[in-house]
């Protein structure tokens, strides 16, 4: 365990969601810092001297910075083994960390097609394809979610315990709630809407959602 309070960058609603959650589970003090989307604080001289990709989130813990939200998640239950965030079953595990990959480099990554399409393509027309084939990917995976959770049997994502694969997945079913997508969660992704409802109840998901300023499932 480290001595200093840990410092969270985070933006609401992002994907830095996910480890604000998991900090509130710990129980200990942490801060955290709002970076300003709007105002491209992200990419200010100041910020980018925490994160130098203009991400959140960013987790400083002392002279020690990491980045990328798996890596966070895991440090942060790492560092706070008490809080019971990182299964110890070695299967568990292992669902665990393919959760995390799948959300960062799956599912997310479909998302910013369509929120980011300047990022993989160039011209206009390029660009509203990535658009297009963003939503038909991003909604394979949401449907790919809800199978795995409706035939797990378990609360949560990684079986029985919860672990910092779930508020991931929160984070996920929020964007699906969003403008953006505008899913039916509750008609289209019953399962994934319950583990959502069941996140809700925890007080260390609220008052991340509070802070956030982000309604409750
Ligand atoms: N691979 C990173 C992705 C982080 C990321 O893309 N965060 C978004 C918010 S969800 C961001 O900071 N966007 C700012 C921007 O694109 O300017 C991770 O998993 O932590």
């Amino acid at each position: 365990m480290s001595n200093s309070a840990m410092c969270l960058f985070y933006s609401p609603g992002a994907c830095s969601l996910a480890s604000h959650i998991a900090l509130e589970e710990t129980g200990a003090p942490f801060e955290a810092r709002r970076v300003n989307f709007a105002e491209a604080e992200q990419r200010s001289p100041a910020y980018l001297a925490v994160n130098p990709k203009g991400r959140v989130p960013a987790l400083r813990d002392g002279d020690f910075v990491i980045t990328e939200n798996p890596a966070i998640l895991r440090y942060i239950a790492r560092q706070h083994r008490g809080a019971g965030l990182w299964p110890e079953d070695p299967q568990a595990e292992a669902r665990c960390a393919e959760w995390l990959a799948w959300c960062s480099s799956g599912l997310h990554i479909a998302y910013a097609h369509i929120r980011r399409p300047e990022r993989y393509a160039a011209g206009e027309a390029a660009q509203a394809d990535v658009v297009a084939r963003g939503f038909e990917t991003t909604r394979a995976g949401w449907e790919e979610v809800e199978r795995k959770l409706a035939g797990s049997g378990d609360p949560w994502a990684a079986g029985a315990g919860y672990s910092v694969a779930d508020p991931y997945l929160l984070v996920l079913w929020t964007w699906g709630r969003g403008q953006v997508l505008g899913y039916d969660m509750a008609g289209d992704f019953p399962a994934w809407t319950d583990h959502a409802r069941r996140m809700g109840e925890r007080p260390a998901v609220r008052r991340a959602l509070a802070r956030e300023g982000i309604a409750a499932p």
